[in-house]
């Protein structure tokens, strides 16, 4: 029986409940997770700056349970040769995504999961000033 491979995207600074609820369930689409980390030249293009380095967010998902494989993501177009080559089943992205990978419908099933409230990367590095600036 061919595995079912599921493959989701992102930056996953300072790893978070939102980040792991969404493996979790990114998983249960299939029998193997890959994840595609952002490499920091292309959180940059995102307009995002991480305060974690590629390594140490590539180093933290791939030490989650639910993940099969860590590869880098290095651009927006990248993700029609990587579900291709890889012989992606489904792709998961969370719910603030919705509708901007639907061109991927074409070559795996595509589906977006509701984000988790209340955390965010930007929330803790926030969190994390204020903390620093109380004590
Ligand atoms: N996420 C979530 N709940 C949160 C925060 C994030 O479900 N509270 C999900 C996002 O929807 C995304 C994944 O966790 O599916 C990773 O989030 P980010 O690291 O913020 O990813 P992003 O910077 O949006 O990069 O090509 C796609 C991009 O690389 C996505």
């Amino acid at each position: 029986m061919s595995k079912n491979i599921v493959v989701t995207y992102g930056s996953f600074d300072l790893f978070h409940i939102g980040h792991l609820r969404l493996l979790a369930r990114a998983k249960q689409y299939g029998d193997t997770l890959i994840v595609f980390v952002s490499s920091d030249e292309f959180t940059q293009q995102k307009g995002k700056q991480c305060l974690l380095p590629y390594e140490q967010r590539a180093e933290m998902i791939s030490g989650c349970r639910y993940v099969d494989k860590v590869f880098t993501e290095h651009c927006w177009e990248q993700k029609i040769e990587n579900i291709e080559t890889l012989n992606v089943s489904t792709f998961v992205m969370g719910d603030d995504w919705q509708g901007k990978f639907d061109f991927l419908k074409t070559y795996c099933d595509v589906v977006y999961l509701p984000r988790t409230s209340s955390i965010s990367s930007t929330f803790v590095k926030q969190s994390m000033r204020i903390i620093a600036n109380i004590n």
